[in-house]
């Protein structure tokens, strides 16, 4: 077979899986910590990838620019300048000591199938944004998804006074990294311009790898409220206080946490995690006399959700009062159970079926930049396996036959995409 046969018959995107991770696994060279991967909001790391990202988004052929909220918008024209737009990306801000391919996959491999796009001189019957949001982790701020509320229509300006835990508010942080805040309320896009968007990202999960699966369709994400505790007690000496004379707020946290873990046990679906526990003073030989810790809660309806919360509310409350220790709950973050939309999850699945995978659906118990922009439009998702399911974790991994996959189902499902099928 000649090369032009070759070039002819070739699927689009063969061989390009090694390309899709090898760009991810660039992109975690841009980190704060030697040796592993740390790149949270607005921080000097986080501007070298967007700088990286515009110019691989200018090389497939899309015009892109960072927002007044720190997002890389890349935009690929469609083929009349009236389309509608669809969507797409995920976050390239990440957890301390985190996995490459968690929210960055979202990015390069979409980018990865408008370039074949564009090498082809192949324009769709709508245009399509790639979007690289700064803030979904919520690491730097207790604050998240600034990004993709800001698409959505729906920050809170009240979000640009939170601060970092150095005394930064997110309004100077966003003024350093070169965005005018005041330009945020100006990102939200027009619901009537917007088809949907669709976000692929890594299951972070087990399931695809227990089905032998390189890709599934997601057809909901769980809801999820973060708080941050605090309880004040006593801070005395460790040799001289008697132990019924003392307001320890570390044991009364550590009974607090086993409460939580309690609790989150008892529903099919909801979990509950404290990531987070800083004690004071921090001295071998001196009583805790304040701590803080964070609570994170999930599941799969609200109701579940916020009954865990109250009945958490209640628990911690009663051990504080026997303990003789002031307790405060500040609840920093709330996002609702978001339902995929049913067309583009058919659209999805026939797209795998086309590639010649079985289509499989899954929930997500992890949050993603999606659930914001289901205040804007249709969402949908495509998940990729990543090995062990691991994630939030340097050990998080993915095979480039799997990136090549999950590409190869982007692009089909992109240019089978019928813009009217989505009518709404
Ligand atoms: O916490 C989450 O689910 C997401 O990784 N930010
Ligand atoms: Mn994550
Ligand atoms: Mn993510």
């Amino acid at each position: 077979m000649t090369l032009a046969t070759k070039a002819v018959n070739a699927k689009p995107l063969a061989g390009a899986g090694p390309d899709i991770k090898g760009m991810v696994d660039d992109w975690a060279r841009f980190s704060e910590d030697e040796g592993k991967l740390t790149r949270v909001f607005l921080s000097p790391e986080h501007k070298a990838c967007t700088e990286s990202v515009v110019a691989a988004m200018e090389a497939a052929g899309m015009t892109a620019r960072i927002d007044a909220v720190g997002n890389v918008v890349g935009r690929y024209e469609g083929a009349t300048p009236d389309a509608k737009t669809l969507i797409t990306g995920s976050h390239i801000d990440t957890v301390r000591d985190a996995g490459a391919y968690d929210g960055n996959l979202g990015v390069a491999l979409p980018i990865a199938c408008i370039a074949d796009l564009n090498a082809r001189g192949k324009r769709l019957p709508f245009a399509v944004e790639i979007i690289a949001f700064g803030d979904e982790e919520g690491v730097r701020f207790p604050t998240t998804l600034s990004g993709s509320r800001s698409i959505a229509g729906s920050f809170d300006p009240a979000a640009l006074d939170v601060q970092d835990a150095e005394g930064t508010s997110l309004a100077e942080a966003l003024r350093h990294f070169g965005c005018d805040p005041d330009g945020i309320a100006g990102e939200a896009r027009n619901s009537d311009e917007v088809l949907a968007f669709v976000e692929v990202h890594i299951e972070q999960g087990p399931v695809l790898e227990a089905e032998a699966l390189p890709v599934g369709t997601v057809t909901a994400i769980n809801g999820a409220s973060r708080f941050a505790l605090t309880l004040e007690g006593m801070a005395g000496h460790a040799g001289t206080v008697p132990m019924r004379l003392r307001k320890d707020a570390l044991a009364g946290a550590a009974e607090m946490i086993l409460a939580i873990e309690e609790r989150g046990r008892t529903d099919e679906g909801l979990v509950a995690t404290v990531g987070r526990i800083e004690a004071a003073p921090g001295a071998v030989n001196v009583i805790p006399g304040r701590v803080g810790f964070t609570l994170d809660i999930r599941a799969p309806q609200d109701g579940q959700r916020e009954a865990a919360i109250a009945d958490l509310d209640k628990r911690c409350a009663e051990i504080a009062e026997r303990r003789g220790l002031t307790l405060s709950m500040e609840r920093l973050y709330d996002e609702g159970a978001v339902a995929c939309d049913a067309a583009l999850m058919d659209q999805l699945d026939a797209a795998i079926a086309r590639q010649g995978l079985r289509p499989l659906r899954l929930p997500s118990g992890a949050g993603h930049d999606a659930m914001a922009l289901g205040a804007l439009c249709p969402i949908a998702m495509l998940f990729v396996r990543c090995g062990g399911g691991i994630s939030h974790n340097p050990l998080e991994s993915i095979t480039a036959e799997d990136a090549e996959a999950a590409a190869q189902v982007f692009l089909d499902f992109l240019e089978h995409l019928d813009p009217d099928s989505l009518a709404r």
